[in-house]
């Protein structure tokens, strides 16, 4: 499901379950994980998450085949799309996003948490749980506010659309935009510059820059009103629609209920 390697203290971890348009399953998230602590033994200074060359779509985002039943919270704190994200943010370490072709649902959470993202001229990036009627969670919402502006992030998640890399690299959601030739070499011309400076300085920073922009009060009312507004939605006959349009290859009819 990963391909892994380690050159010149740069990890790379390849994203190789196309048959499933790498979806991210709780298998893939473990192998991850594995593959980050490899990494840490290993001293890498740098790891880029890519998928393998000439791939049309980057990854269709959470494995829609492991979301829970009705009635469960389909993005708690132990799920893998959580722990994958957290992964990420907490690995001392640069994670650059190397993307080409198409990003969704929570593929796109994963590559907007990720430090870098360069992106080919053709990828797209589609923020999907309003597709599936998902009850997107409170952290994961925060990711998006943190890479892009609040009218962007709604536009984003609440139309469902697929967003060009020219269009959120303009607005600063993205480092780079790229010509697909020239992705690879960019891509790791920028991890060899990141390898040569200081990794307890780009660590201590990476580490602050995480705690600064989770610093968000909220009060405990707050905090269980939204959870309950979320099990509304878990637990809605459209939530079940939605993952069942998914499986029959059918648009889903949401009712609001
Ligand atoms: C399991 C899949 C998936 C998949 N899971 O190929 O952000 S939230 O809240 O929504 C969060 C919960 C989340 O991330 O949910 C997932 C959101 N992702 C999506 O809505 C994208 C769903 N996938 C697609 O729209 C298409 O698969 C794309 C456009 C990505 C690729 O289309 P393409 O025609 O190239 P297929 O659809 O034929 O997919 C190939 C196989 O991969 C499975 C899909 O069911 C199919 O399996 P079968 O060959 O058994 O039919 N697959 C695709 N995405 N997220 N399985």
């Amino acid at each position: 499901m990963l391909l892994i390697d380690i050159a010149d203290n740069i990890g790379t971890v390849t994203l190789d379950r196309d048959h499933r348009r790498n979806a991210l399953c709780e298998e893939m998230v473990l192998a991850f994980a594995a593959a980050l602590e490899s990494f840490r033994s290993a001293g890498v200074r740098c790891v880029v998450l890519r998928a393998r060359a000439g791939s049309k779509v980057w990854s269709a985002g959470h494995d829609i085949d492991e979301l829970p039943a009705a009635g469960l919270d389909p993005l708690a704190w132990r799920d893998p799309l959580r722990k994958l994200i957290r992964d990420i943010e907490t690995f001392a370490a640069p994670v650059i996003a190397m993307i080409e072709g198409s990003v969704w649902g929570g593929a796109c959470e994963t590559v907007f948490a990720c430090d870098l993202i360069l992106a080919a001229d053709d990828a797209t990036f589609a923020a999907t749980p309003a597709r599936l009627n998902v009850p997107y969670n409170v952290g994961g919402l925060l990711t998006f506010l943190n890479a892009a502006s609040l009218n962007l992030a709604k536009e984003m998640l609440f139309t469902a659309d697929p967003i060009s890399a020219q269009r959120l690299c303009s607005l600063g959601v993205i480092n780079r935009v790229v010509d697909k030739a020239e992705l690879e070499e960019v891509t790791y011309a920028m991890a060899r510059r990141i390898v040569a400076n200081a990794p307890l300085s780009i660590s201590v920073m990476k580490e602050q820059l995480r705690i600064l922009a989770g610093a968000h009060t909220m009060s405990p009312e707050d905090f269980e009103r939204i959870q309950g507004l979320r099990r509304v939605v878990y637990n809605s006959r459209d939530y079940a629609e939605g993952v069942q349009a998914f499986r029959e290859k059918r648009p889903p009819v949401f009712k609001g209920e």
